[in-house]
């Protein structure tokens, strides 16, 4: 834990910094999943800080899923999550996913609103460069775990509002009868960098899931088009296969 000696060192409040140095060393590798931290009294004294700082930078981060307390026990890096098993046959919502799992589903908004389209987005959603488009990006969560980071676009004709969307977008496009029938989806390998690392609370260059799902109305109209990045150790997709003919 050598890192945290140098927390005196910039401006930031010192329960910042020494919230920064654990999260990288989190990051890095350099602790791991279920390792125990130092005691309070030992990270202040090798820090040369209050231990009711040291309580303060512990407290946010079991806030935020990093660490977890165990009664009597100490404090510890956040365990490695159950894998989520992903059925790659049926057309659901991160939402009903969840609550399945009996999970509660959350979501951090990091864009929600209108934009003029990207080249991109006018050829999958068929749009002119006049008309315009609602992205919704968002950090999905659940039970306090980021998973996955999504950018949904939704042509604004659709969804002019995309401040409406409070929870499930699936949800809200259903009440306006807009909710997909069928999707083409595609899953492709990446290394995470820095800030979606960040974002994800693994160490950067992590192995994920970047999925593209193109979703469509029954009239064949392209409803969706969404850009994904899915933790890799945290989900597995699953495919029934059968014989052809
Ligand atoms: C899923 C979909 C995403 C869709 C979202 C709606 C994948 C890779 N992505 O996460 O395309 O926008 O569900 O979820 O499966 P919501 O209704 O909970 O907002």
């Amino acid at each position: 834990f050598a890192a945290l000696r140098d927390v005196s060192q910039s401006g930031a409040p010192l329960y910042l910094q020494l919230k920064k140095n654990i999260e990288d060393a989190v990051r890095r590798g350099l602790i791991g999943p279920g390792d125990a931290l130092p005691s309070e009294r030992d990270i202040a004294a090798q820090a040369d800080i209050s231990r009711v700082t040291v309580r303060k930078a512990v407290q946010d981060l079991v806030k935020s899923g990093v660490l977890v307390q165990r009664h009597g026990s100490g404090t510890f890096v956040a365990p490695r999550m159950e894998r989520v098993e992903q059925s790659l046959s049926r057309l659901t919502s991160f939402t009903e996913d969840m609550a399945r799992r009996g999970m509660a589903a959350r979501s951090q908004w990091l864009e929600r609103g209108v934009y003029p389209p990207s080249p991109d987005e006018m050829m999958v959603l068929g749009l002119s460069a006049s008309e315009l488009v609602s992205r919704l990006s968002r950090l999905r969560i659940a039970d306090e775990t980021p998973l996955a980071i999504e950018r949904a676009a939704i042509s604004a004709s659709v969804l002019p509002d995309p401040r409406e969307v409070t929870t499930s977008l699936y949800m809200a496009l259903g009440k306006t009868g807009h909710r997909p029938v069928r999707a083409v989806q595609r899953i492709s390998a990446v290394n995470l960098g820095g800030a979606e690392a960040k974002l994800l609370v693994v160490p950067e260059g992590s192995a994920c899931l970047q999925i593209e799902r193109i979703s469509y109305l029954a009239s064949g109209k392209v409803i969706e088009f969404t850009k994904s990045i899915y933790r890799g150790d945290a989900y597995d997709f699953v495919a029934e296969l059968r014989l052809p003919g």
